[in-house]
């Protein structure tokens, strides 16, 4: 580590509370940041992990609504569930804490209040979306449209997920909202804002001049937003859930998520550590590193730091390893299409099995580009790389050793050259590793950590200590002491990327506590000392298991093409009194053509029950041959009112639904009902 640094604060972008974790999130962020938190740890460098669920903003509120629960509910129900999962694949966090908490409402309004008493904030007001049925502010994810940059039909108010452009909601053309689906109106409404162009100067210089160092696409991207110019940013939302705005005036205004979220990770500090948690902000000795994924650079690159200038006495970020992102299968992970391998579910449908997660997470690591998980890739990873070559390597060497020598670590007589050149090796990989782990090259470190086990096989394979014993066992000893040596070694270069395995190597091999120091070292298990039994440290994955969890996946996309519900399509509940005010009822069609000159309209003539009644019905282009229709009963709204299209007066209107190729198709009762009988 760089001499300037005492310890290392290690943040990890907060997961929003509002679904559980997939292998998107695990590869871009934790996995990663937990390797580093380890090797540090290793090193024996005093490292802080920091973690915790981000319980506000927007989507949990939709969902929640969703759901009809509150949107505590919502976060107490998934902080669960990801802490533990998080716990279950050994993330070792030292805090892992939730944005909802006492502390870090206390934390968040002090940082919001310093700042206002200070005067760092611009009070402005503004023109903002409004949608006057829910009489109610649009903020963010509240507002659909399309995206400016890219053209996009289903970005957000903040942000375009398609482009990654980050939007206000006011830039997306033809606006609807998400909670009635409304076009919104411009209504006046006032909040406080972070001027980031004060700052632009000084994150010009802190980024562009001082930090070269920074993977190209986390440089790259913050040098687009500041040769865009900076703009001065809502830090307050008219919302019901989220930290009150701490000053007068400020009824029905929260703080923004993304002004709460990064202010988690102090607070979480706080939790932990009371006291001292302000040497892990504050002192200059304290080196920050942020871990997340690409969406967020942004927020922690650019926000964040704004933030915590206009504070005035925090430590800026020294690193933002930022990755890419991961897809699944060749498609874009997407946990509203169920698209995700979910980190509990792993867990409890492939026990034992995080080490495998976690090598196959940290070899395909989305690090300079999008990368791509498939099962396939899984089993084979597991089956020829951990099984084949690591699993393989330790097993034979303490096999053999129990087999020649009872379990008890022979000891070495003369060194071969060969056993040099293993030495030697290992020695150099370390070096390798250790450049590679420096620099945040995770997939690089852990291809040379694998490296080593190679070596070992093929030492064994050269020496070939079962033909030797035959003749040798002082020869014999010397092999198998340094094939456990390597084991040894194995044991802790493992240990950030496989700490599950790690773990029983180091109870086999009775290693005790093992540091960074220790690789390279060839003295490791003394002489005379009894190793424990083998034990399985990997085991191979039949077809059947990823066959399965394909299985899953197609199942979920079918399931999806048939469940079309889409946070914009919630909306707000009635009660029972606006619901009975709809007559919906049944219908006989007599007769069913397309209107004249119209593409959409199909004109319908319905026995009602009582009389007959003509409806039109935009779903002309679903119904190539009109006729088919001729005969079915169909659900309609009896007492829509009346309105004339192409000359031609509708009584009442078709029910409708998309089928899974986007298709209308009018609604029938699944048995004989008569006409004019109601639905309810
Ligand atoms: N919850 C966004 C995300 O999970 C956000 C991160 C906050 S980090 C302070 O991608
Ligand atoms: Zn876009």
């Amino acid at each position: 580590m760089n001499k300037k640094f005492k310890r290392t604060l290690i943040t990890s972008a907060l997961p929003y509370a509002n679904g559980p974790v997939h292998i998107g999130h695990l590869a871009g962020v934790y996995v990663p940041a937990d390797i580093y938190a380890r090797y540090l740890r290793l090193k024996g460098e005093d490292v802080f992990f920091v973690g915790g669920s981000d319980e506000h903003g927007v989507p949990i509120t939709i969902k929640a609504k969703k759901e009809g629960v509150t949107p505590q509910d919502i976060v107490d129900r998934y902080h669960n569930i990801i802490k533990k999962s998080f716990e279950g694949l050994g993330i070792s966090f030292d805090v892992y804490g939730r944005t909802t908490s006492a502390t870090h409402r206390k934390t968040a309004s002090d940082f919001f209040r310093r700042l206002y008493e200070k005067g760092e904030f611009v009070e402005k007001s503004s023109m903002q979306l409004y949608d006057e049925e829910a009489g109610q502010f649009l903020a963010d994810r509240y507002v659909t449209g399309t995206c400016p940059h890219c053209g996009n039909e289903k970005a957000y108010g903040d942000q375009c997920e398609k482009c990654g452009t980050s939007l206000n909601a006011t830039d997306l053309i033809n606006p609807k909202s998400a909670i009635t689906g409304n076009t919104p109106v411009l209504k006046e409404t006032f909040h406080w804002f972070l001027p980031l162009d004060k700052w632009e100067p000084e994150l010009r210089r802190w980024i562009l001049e001082e930090h070269k160092e920074w993977k190209p696409n986390v440089y790259g991207q913050c040098k687009s937003w500041l040769d865009l110019g900076l703009q001065p940013r809502a830090v307050s939302r008219d919302l019901d859930w989220g930290i009150p705005v701490p000053v007068e005036g400020a009824e029905g205004k929260v703080l923004y998520v993304w002004f709460d979220a990064p202010i988690g990770y102090i607070s979480n500090t706080i939790d932990a550590l009371g006291d001292d948690w302000e040497r892990w902000w504050k002192d200059p000795e304290t080196r920050m590193l942020h871990f997340i994924g690409k969406d967020n650079i942004v927020f922690h690159c650019i926000v964040f730091p704004s933030m915590l200038m206009a504070d005035g006495s925090f430590n800026l970020p020294d690193n933002v390893p930022a990755n890419e992102f991961l897809n699944l299968e060749n498609d874009k992970i997407s946990t509203s299409q169920n698209w995700a391998v979910w980190l509990h579910e792993y867990l409890e449908e492939l026990p034992g099995k995080q080490d495998t997660l976690r090598y196959v997470l940290t070899a395909n690591a989305p690090e300079t580009k999008d990368n791509n998980f498939t099962w396939k890739d899984f089993q084979a990873r597991n089956n020829n790389e951990l099984v084949a070559i690591l699993g393989n390597f330790i097993n034979r060497a303490v096999v053999l050793t129990h087999k020649y020598f009872g379990g008890v670590v022979p000891s070495v007589s003369v060194l071969e050259t060969v056993d040099t050149q293993l030495i030697g090796e290992i020695e150099k990989l370390k070096t390798e590793m250790s450049e590679a782990l420096d620099t945040f090259h995770f997939r690089e470190a852990l291809r040379v950590a694998m490296d080593m086990a190679r070596a070992g096989n093929r030492y064994l394979q050269e020496t070939e200590p079962w033909k030797v014993s035959k003749s040798d066992m002082e020869r014999t000893g010397t092999i198998l002491n340094i094939a456990i040596q390597t084991c040894a070694n194995l044991a802790i270069a493992f240990e950030p990327f496989l700490p599950f395995m790690a773990d029983k190597l180091v109870k086999m091999l009775g290693l005790g506590k093992i540091t960074w120091d220790m690789l390279g070292s060839f003295d490791l298990v003394a002489a005379g000392s009894h190793i424990g039994e083998p034990e399985l440290l990997f085991e191979k994955i039949e077809d059947s298991v990823v066959e399965a969890q394909v299985k899953k996946l197609q199942d979920a996309k079918e399931k999806n093409k048939l469940a079309a519900w889409k946070p914009e399509e919630v909306k707000v509940n009635v009660d029972f009194e606006t619901f009975e005010k709809i007559d919906i009822r049944v219908g006989k069609v007599l007769e069913c053509s397309k209107v004249k000159k119209s593409k959409k309209l199909l004109q319908f003539l319905i026995d009602d029950g009582m009389s007959k009644r003509t409806i039109l019905s935009g779903i002309a282009e679903s119904y190539e041959d009109p006729s088919v229709l001729v005969g079915k009963e169909i659900c309609f709204i009896a007492n829509f009112e009346p309105r004339k299209m192409m000359g031609i007066e509708s009584q009442g209107m078709i029910l409708s639904a998309v089928n899974p190729n986007g298709k209308l198709t009018v609604i029938s009762p699944s048995a004989d009902v008569a006409p004019g009988a109601s639905v309810g």
